[in-house]
């Protein structure tokens, strides 16, 4: 048995809040090791990056989700007590909740929202002069969210709960002051949810028994109790949160078309390609960097021991450039997803394996058809100019985005 690869530094985390995506990738580089260890967060602490990593981490044989995500993740993005942290048959159960309302009627009901959105913004949009891009989509999907949630949003209400819903996003990989917008975000956007949860329970809210608001308040747990309302409105926020999202990868689609004027030509009329151009953004842009899980006993892996209990971190965004999986891994060439041999565990972006069985995203395709409206939306439905901005994406900021959000101007409505 040889011992796992160790990085130099006594204590990684603030290496990894200061160079951000490339953190992981980087050191298995250095070290030519597709895993090493470090101390993050005061824990010792394998990394993984690639694909047969990722068949790995995704084997709950192996690897368990109890107590394994960092306290700052869970204070801000995901909360605690939901779907994220459970394993085994607790875990299945509550995911069949969301595998079944992320069905494909809930992604073409979104769908069908979000167009109406896009379509009611551009007429606004055309009567004003600079649009933060990035905002205006969050407000679009927002309110569709909401509205397939059966979470009442009046309209004056809808810039506060986007704000919150952005805010524990943004402030995921953040110290400082983003991290504690963050959370104060998600304390209130708790007792927000968990008030509708009561009053849905109660009758007080009335809405139809299949929407999301109703198939939460009234699930059982495995033991036939409901659940705790706190947990209720941290899955709902599970719902309405990664839907908001998305937005970051339409910012980052934007921003490839802006860089590849030829594949906006080609977007413009060419439906089979729209597929392929959203894959390869969501490919280049994974915006969760790594995900955690625990060892559930100690295991022996490609000649290594894992001893029991200790955090392992897989690289979600090194993963998905893995140089050996994929030519010219950080070019950006939709090309390469045409014939795509759908590959559970080399393109985890939304994580990896069986979404029924297993922690990756049930909201993938719903991400998938939101990036490709919004494709569609912006190289066929409207013309744009884009004001002279600083457009890098800083790879060093958790989640990464462009500081200005992207602003656009002079839009006009194609016939
Ligand atoms: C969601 O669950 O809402 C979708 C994913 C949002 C991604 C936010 C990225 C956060 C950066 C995490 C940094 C991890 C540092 C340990």
């Amino acid at each position: 048995m040889t011992d796992i690869p160790r990085d130099e530094h006594l204590e990684s985390s603030l290496a990894l809040l200061g160079e951000g995506y490339p953190f992981i990738r980087d050191r298995c580089q250095r070290l030519h090791s597709n895993l090493f260890q470090t101390r993050l967060l005061m824990q010792n602490t394998i990394c993984l990056s690639g694909q047969e990593a990722a068949r790995l981490f995704y084997d709950e044989r192996y690897l368990q989700r109890d107590k394994a995500m960092p306290r700052m993740l869970k204070k801000t993005l995901i909360g605690e007590g939901g779907v994220q942290g459970l394993d085994g048959e607790a875990h299945r159960q509550r995911k069949r909740m969301f595998m079944q309302l992320l069905d494909s009627a809930a992604v073409d009901e979104v769908v069908r929202l979000t167009e109406q959105g896009w379509c009611r913004a551009i007429d606004e949009w055309q009567a004003r002069s600079d649009i933060e891009l990035m905002s205006e989509v969050q407000s679009i999907f927002t309110d569709s969210v909401c509205r397939w949630a059966g979470v009442p949003l009046p309209s004056a209400e809808l810039p506060e709960r986007r704000d919150q819903l952005v805010a524990m996003i943004d402030g995921a990989g953040g110290i400082g002051a983003r991290h504690w917008a963050a959370r104060k975000a998600r304390r209130e956007a708790e007792i927000w949810l968990q008030q509708l949860i009561k009053q849905a329970r109660s009758g007080e809210l009335q809405a139809a028994p299949t929407t999301a608001l109703m198939v939460v308040a009234h699930h059982r747990n495995l033991d036939g109790s409901r659940l705790d309302s706190r947990v209720a409105a941290v899955e709902l926020l599970n719902l309405l949160r990664p839907t908001v999202a998305v937005s970051y990868f339409i910012i980052y689609g934007a921003l490839e078309l802006l860089a590849h004027p030829q594949w906006r030509e080609r977007l413009r009329s060419d439906d089979a390609m729209l597929e392929p151009f959203a894959q390869e953004v969501r490919r280049l842009h994974a915006f969760f960097p790594f995900t955690a899980a625990r060892v559930r006993e100690g295991f022996e892996w490609q000649g290594y021991h894992f001893p029991a209990g200790t955090r392992v971190m897989l690289d979600l965004w090194g993963t998905n450039r893995e140089a050996s999986r994929w030519s010219e891994p950080d070019a950006f060439q939709p090309e390469r997803f045409v014939d795509w041999q759908d590959n559970a565990f080399s393109f985890v972006t939304q994580g990896g394996g069986d979404p029924a069985e297993g922690h990756r995203c049930p909201g993938e395709r719903l991400a998938i058809e939101l990036l490709k409206v919004a494709l569609r939306t912006l190289t066929r439905e409207m013309e744009y100019a884009v004001p002279a901005q600083d457009l890098r994406i800083d790879l060093t900021r958790m989640p990464a985005k462009p500081q200005s959000g992207l602003l656009i101007s002079d839009v006009k409505r194609l016939a």
